[in-house]
């Protein structure tokens, strides 16, 4: 009876699953989908958005010299969280509507330890706190005053991280105070993608995000996520990055997916989770990926017409697979042969 209702709904919608599984079928059948970036190369990782790369470079500098995943991934997603041009990661994020920038971040390793937090103010990397509380207490994720309390006692700084820019561009928003997410602001935001914002479907830039996914010399495997949420969000809306098995899965005996866009999706169907355990079965990476963002869009048809939502994916043996259900998702990667490669992602629309 639901799954009648659900048909019917989507058949009055006009789109039908069919439909949409035919939209992206030439994409599958001209042999475009097949993974940019084929396997065999290791140490190697991978990273969202066009700010991946200088984030895979600061990884770089640690697997090359044989260091661990673990290590790499922290390093790397350091870079963006510092860096003042992006506004949707650690400092200088867009704060939320009433302010205040607050961060979710997650660490996982290949051996399932992992750490989170959630809503957390005024620590200017929220990863280095995630791997504290993986490494130093019994909780996977503290949220909010909590998870500040404990950065304090770890002995990180308390900061402002609002900047004036950041704070104007929320002035701005309050003018309006008209909350609606958009595509891909990720590029939008940074680098040459500045250039194509008109191009891009919605209105204000409101959600960013990395998402680093790391194999070392050795085969372990690692990831990272941290994010400034949703522009404009509720106060104390958590998105997908800090929760495990949404944002950011890894299992090294499989692989390791990581996601960005509109966290809300991603939560409803355990996203990166759902990549991971997709290629256990035997999925390519590519594969995986693809099949987590169908899920997303025939679940809602309509609403996915004008979200974004991508999924980046590794397996153990180095190959990697990317999907987003708008064009615009970029992906970075690294390794041996090419410090710089950065690839646009495939996508349903
Ligand atoms: C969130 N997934 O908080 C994050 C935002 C994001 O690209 O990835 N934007 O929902």
């Amino acid at each position: 009876m639901a799954d009648r209702r659900h048909f019917l709904k989507t058949a009055a919608l006009g789109v039908t699953a069919a439909a949409l599984t035919s939209r992206i079928a030439p994409a599958l059948a001209d042999g475009k989908a097949i993974p940019a970036v084929s396997g065999g190369r290791k140490p190697r990782v991978i990273s969202t958005w066009d700010f991946g790369v200088p984030a895979n470079l600061a990884a770089w500098a640690i697997l090359a010299k044989g260091g661990r995943a673990l290590d790499a991934v922290e390093a790397g997603v350091m870079i963006p969280e510092a860096d003042l041009k992006n506004h949707s990661v650690g400092r200088a994020g867009y704060p939320d509507r009433d302010g205040h920038v607050s961060l979710d971040a997650s660490i996982m390793d290949g051996d399932g330890s992992c750490g989170a937090v959630a809503a957390l103010e005024n620590i200017a990397h929220p990863i280095q706190v995630a791997r504290r509380v993986m490494e130093r207490t019994p909780h996977v994720l503290l949220v909010g005053e909590g998870a500040q309390q404990f950065a304090i006692e770890q002995g990180f700084k308390k900061e402002k991280l609002l900047t004036p820019e950041s704070e104007h561009a929320w002035h701005e928003w309050l003018k309006t105070a008209h909350y609606q997410p958009s595509a891909n602001s990720e590029v939008r935001d940074y680098g040459k993608g500045a250039r194509d914002a008109k191009s891009l479907p919605g209105g204000k830039d409101n959600h960013d995000t990395i998402g680093m996914l790391a194999i070392d010399a050795q085969g372990r495997l690692a990831g990272a996520c941290t994010t400034s949420g949703m522009a404009w969000k509720l106060r104390g809306r958590v998105g997908d990055s800090p929760i495990i098995g949404a944002g950011l899965y890894v299992d090294g005996d499989v692989g390791g997916a990581t996601s960005t866009g509109v966290g809300e999706e991603v939560i409803r169907n355990a996203g990166s989770f759902l990549v991971v355990e997709l290629m256990r079965q035997g999925r390519s990476p590519q594969q995986a990926c693809e099949e987590a963002v169908m899920r997303i869009v025939k679940k809602r048809p309509q609403a996915s017409k004008d979200l974004q939502v991508g999924f980046l994916a590794i397996n153990r043996e180095g190959e990697v697979g990317a999907f987003a259900i708008q064009p615009g998702f970029s992906y970075a990667v690294c390794d041996g042969a090419k410090q710089d490669g950065l690839f646009p992602s495939k996508s349903v629309y």
